[in-house]
This record gives structure tokens, sequence and C-alpha cells, in this order.
């Protein structure tokens, strides 16, 4: 028994043991949820198979965000098992490569920031156009993932910290929209943690020294931190939380000066 008990949600992101989407789905697991799972391209296919059978899911299905058909299919093969879903979490994101590597102004593109826009920001929205009708009237809720490169700038995180800005308005336009039909959308902005998406990012080895240097907490973010805090989310105890971002960071947003320097 758990709080997410008779809970339906599909997890978009899914891509190893290590995605801030297996922390989640874990999470959710252990409250109670039922879950299925959305995978990117055939390469990940096997994988998110395994990984959802062991969390007790046969429910897996290709979807690439960056296609509305994709998108379309995706519900139109859920539907054929669940008459309604509860919650969606969208835990995906993508630039191109070169655009996450040094000086912002010179990495910049015009196709990488469309393509960073439409992977990561809108496709969340795009998510809630097509499950809509399936997550009306039964308290739905939707989540996605962003981080502090929305409001600050950091070294190297350039384009897709204008996207994240952009998600994390899309959040509060999505929340205002769709709350008439008693769906809310939250998102958690995680510190950073090695994941896929991480990996290959200069770096990533300074920023998490830093952080743990710098946190009140004094250690850095684990994928179980941020699946409790999306469990929580997308349950009935967050009925009052929507358009909200949730920094689970250990408190690194919030400090004006590390108290290691001092
Ligand atoms: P990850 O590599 O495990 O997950 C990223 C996912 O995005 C993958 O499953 C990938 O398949 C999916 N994706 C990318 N393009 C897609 C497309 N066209 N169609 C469908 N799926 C696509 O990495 P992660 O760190 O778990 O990232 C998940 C989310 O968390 C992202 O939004 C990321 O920005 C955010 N986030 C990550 C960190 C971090 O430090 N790792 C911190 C804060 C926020
Ligand atoms: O949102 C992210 C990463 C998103 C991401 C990562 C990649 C790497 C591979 C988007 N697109 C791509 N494209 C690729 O080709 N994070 C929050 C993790 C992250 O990435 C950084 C960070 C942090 C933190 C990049 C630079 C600086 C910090």
């Amino acid at each position: 028994m758990g709080f997410l008990n008779g809970k339906r949600v599909l997890i978009v992101g899914l891509a190893s043991n290590r995605s801030i989407a297996s922390g989640v789905a874990t999470a959710m697991h252990e409250q109670g949820a039922e879950l299925a799972f959305s995978y990117q391209n055939d390469k990940l296919k096997p994988r998110v198979e395994k990984m959802a059978s062991e969390l007790g899911s046969s429910l897996t299905f290709p979807c690439d965000l960056a296609d509305d058909d994709s998108i379309s299919k995706l519900f139109e093969s859920l539907s054929k098992h669940w008459d309604g879903i509860d919650a969606i979490v969208h835990s995906a994101a993508f630039a191109p490569g070169g655009q996450l590597d040094g000086n912002y102004v010179d990495a910049v593109t015009r196709e990488g920031f469309g393509i960073a826009h439409d992977i990561s920001s809108y496709s969340f929205v795009a998510l809630a156009k097509a499950g809509r009708s399936m997550l009306q009237n039964r308290n739905g809720a939707m989540l996605t993932m962003t981080y502090l490169g929305a409001e600050r700038a950091l070294p190297n995180y350039n384009v897709m910290g204008l996207a994240k800005a952009s998600l994390e308005a899309n959040i509060r336009y999505m929340a205002n929209g769709l709350g008439p039909e008693n769906i809310r959308v939250n998102g958690i902005s995680a510190g950073p943690i090695r994941t896929l998406a991480a990996s290959g990012v200069k770096s990533f080895r300074t920023m998490l020294k830093f952080y743990e240097d710098a946190t009140p907490m004094r250690r850095n973010i684990t994928i179980e931190d941020v699946g409790n805090t999306a469990a929580f989310l997308c349950s009935d105890l967050a009925a009052g939380i929507t358009g909200e971002i949730v920094h689970v960071d250990n408190g690194f947003h919030m400090v004006g000066m590390p108290e290691n320097l001092a």
C-alpha cells in the first residue's frame, strides 16, 4: 500500500538505470503505481522492456518526441490497455552536439536553438495535447524535469538554459490551461546527476564537486531523491500544488556564497 495506489503513470524518458526517469519509476512503483513507459528508439527498446518488467510493467511503447504522429500513436497504443492516465512524467531533453560546449554566443545556431526548444520544451505540451482526454476528470498530473540553467547562466549549459526557461514558462501556461480539467502541472529542478545526458559534459566532474562543497547538505542529489519528490507531486497529497517548480538540489539554488569559501 502506498500513496499512489491504483494510479496509472506514463513515464517518458527512460534510457538507463541511471536515468532520472528510473528513479521516478522506482519511487512510484514503491508507492503502488502501475507504470507504462515510452522509449525513444529501437536501440533503447530491450533495455526499457527489461527495466519495465522489473517494475511489474509490460507496457512499453516507442515514442520519438520530435514527431507528432509518434506521440499520437503512443496514446493510441496505451488506450488499448488503459482507459485513462493519472500522471504523465516527461523526463527528456536534447540539444545537438556542439551546442553545450564553450562560449554560448559562439556555440548557438538557429538550428540548435530550434531543436533544443522543440525536444526539451514543446514536447511537454505536445504530450499534454495528445494525452489530454486520457488525463481528464481523475485528478490528473503532469511533471517535467528542469535545471537551474533556466534561471542562471552556467558554463556550457548554453542554449539548454533557454530551452529550460521556456519549459518552465510552459509549466505555468499548461497549469493555467489544464487546471479547469483538474489536471495539475509541475516541474522538478534537479541538481546535477551523472546520467547519459550528463556524460560527455566536460565540466561535469568539477560541477559535482562544486555542488557537494556548496550545498547546505554537503552532498549531491540522487535519482532516488528526485523520484520521491516526483511521486509526491503526482499524488493526491500534492492536490493543491500546480504551476510550481520544486528545487530538489540540496538547497544549492538559494545559497549566495558557499560556506566552504568563508
Ligand atoms: P537520460 O539521458 O537518462 O534521459 C534523457 C532522455 O531523453 C532519454 O531517455 C532520451 O531517450 C530522451 N530523449 C531525448 N530526445 C528524445 C526524443 N527525440 N524523443 C524521445 N525521447 C528523447 O538523462 P537524465 O539526466 O535522466 O535526463 C532527464 C531529464 O532530466 C532531462 O529533461 C534533463 O534535462 C533533466 N535534468 C537532468 C539533470 C542531470 O544533471 N542529469 C539535472 C536536472 C534536470
Ligand atoms: O539537461 C541536462 C542535459 C541535457 C542534454 C544533454 C546532452 C548531452 C548529449 C541535452 N542535450 C544533449 N545532447 C547531447 O548530444 N542536464 C541538466 C545535465 C547537464 O548537462 C550539462 C550540464 C548539466 C548539469 C551541460 C553543460 C553544463 C552542465
